[in-house]
């Protein structure tokens, strides 16, 4: 295994591939992270169920897996995405199971504190086919929730010359389900032309403020994006008024949240990996989940995405700078903090034409670097990581997002740079994360630039390992 490239406080699998985070929850006190995991090998396949637990959603435990095809069963070819519900004294997995072409949902049962043994459900799969007029693309994943009696599940679907579509459902038990209608269809007229997909993976549906959310990720035979629709939500019908991306860097997909006991809304998504097959095998492992992000409604009603706080207990050597403009980079001495785990949190002064810019070195020459760019005046954040390595096939991506920070508005930074993450927060509004591969992340090191003062605070995050 080579762990040289691999992050320190973002949580990865101990060996082999990761991908969707899956079954998030709160249980007996601890935080319960499932994840799709192939134990094979650090490539996609087969897959599994990984499983860690937390009490703080930093520090985690890694569990037993958690579930695996059964060579007879309706997910013998694998246990694809799908979420934890509390039902009492217990806790039910809805998740898709595999067999072939079909893939319909399923369940498995769990009362252990550490919901480390699961027991399937001999009647899977509960529902035994996809609905078929209009026909379907695909039909996986889930969002479970309880209204009063009713459980009601949205799956991930498309129908098939228009566009991914979220299907409602209801049941008495979780186990006989009746098809209310699509919750929501794919309208190219409303959307960006970027999000026209096939079809919808991982569909999350949960009230936040004054509105429902669903979060998408898009599939278009490989994945997009991951978008947002906030709206109203009554009598099984969902009209969506607005729309958003959650994260424009690139890597982040399969997002999936939960509620925990103090009643906060937190999500995970998974950051894929920007480097050659190759050179994930080498690693012998692959794949990482993003920070914990709390989320809520601006008051504008678009979605708020806001680092756990858990993460500050990380927080060890830190550095304080009152920054002035200047208009040329400046090289910033870290005082031995390791810029490769490091998080930046820094407030400007806003500026109808501020420029903010952050440059991530690599080690020894300037040739690898990651540049973050924020321009107020062309409403763009931009997270560069077109010369991140130099290593053979990684070719990174320059990768942006409109952004709009508002007149007397401060510009709020934070940026996580965990070895060969870098996840950007601004004013809780934008994020971008992308994968960066630094051929020495020990010599890492720092520029900025800003034309608007502004105070820097940078700290050393420690592991979490
Ligand atoms: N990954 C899972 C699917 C899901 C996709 C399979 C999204 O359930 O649609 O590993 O990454």
């Amino acid at each position: 295994m080579d762990n040289r490239l691999r992050p320190r406080y973002h949580f990865t699998p101990p060996a082999n591939w990761m991908n969707d985070p899956n079954g998030l929850i709160h249980w007996q006190g601890n935080y319960h992270l499932f994840y799709q995991y192939n134990p094979n090998g650090a490539f996609w396949g087969t897959m599994h169920w990984g499983h860690a637990m937390s009490p703080d959603l930093i520090h985690w435990t890694n569990m037993p897996v958690a579930l695996a095809p059964d060579p007879d069963g309706p997910d013998r070819d694998g246990c694809f995405s799908g979420v934890a519900v509390n039902v009492g004294d217990g806790v039910t997995l809805v998740y898709t199971g595999v067999e072939g072409d079909c893939q319909l949902p399923c369940l498995a049962m769990s009362s252990d504190d550490d919901l480390a043994t699961w027991t399937k459900y001999e009647g899977n799969p509960v529902i035994a086919a996809a609905p078929n007029d209009p026909h379907t693309t695909i039909f996986r994943d889930h969002s479970v929730w309880k209204d009063n009696d009713a459980w009601y599940q949205v799956i991930g679907s498309g129908i098939e010359g228009v566009g991914g579509a979220a299907l409602l459902y209801r049941s008495p038990d979780l186990i006989d389900w009746e098809y209310l209608g699509p919750l929501l269809v794919e309208n190219p007229a409303e959307i960006a032309p970027e999000w026209k997909t096939t079809g919808w993976e991982c569909p999350d549906f949960f009230p936040l403020g004054n509105r429902h959310v669903l979060t998408l990720s898009l599939w278009d035979e490989h994945p997009i994006a991951v978008g947002y629709y906030a709206g109203m939500y009554a009598g099984h019908r969902f009209v969506p008024d607005r729309h958003g991306s959650i994260d424009g860097g690139g890597s982040f997909y399969a997002p999936q949240s939960f509620t925990d006991d103090g009643g906060r809304r937190i999500m995970f998504g998974w950051l894929r990996e920007e480097c050659p097959a190759e050179m994930q095998l080498a690693h012998g492992w692959s794949g990482a989940m993003s920070l914990p992000r709390l989320l809520s409604m601006t008051d504008d009603d678009h979605l708020r995405q806001t680092p756990a706080p858990e993460i500050e207990s990380l927080r060890g050597k830190h550095l304080h700078l009152d920054w002035q403009p200047v208009d040329w980079f400046r090289h910033v001495d870290l005082n031995g903090i390791r810029a490769s785990s490091m998080e930046i949190s820094a407030e400007f002064a806003w500026d109808a034409k501020a420029l903010v810019a952050f440059n991530i070195c690599g080690a020894g020459s300037e040739e690898e670097r990651t540049n973050i760019l924020l321009s107020v005046e062309d409403n763009d954040l931009r997270l560069d990581t077109t010369r991140s390595s130099g290593s053979p096939g990684v070719s990174g991506g320059n990768h942006g997002m409109t952004v709009n920070v508002e007149p007397g508005e401060a510009i709020r930074l934070r940026i996580f740079v965990d070895v060969s993450i870098v996840e950007i927060f601004l004013n809780d509004r934008y994020c971008l994360s992308s994968r960066i591969y630094p051929a020495d992340e020990t010599g890492m090191r720092l520029h900025i630039s800003s034309t608007v003062p502004g105070s820097i605070d940078i700290w050393e995050l420690a592991s979490a390992s």
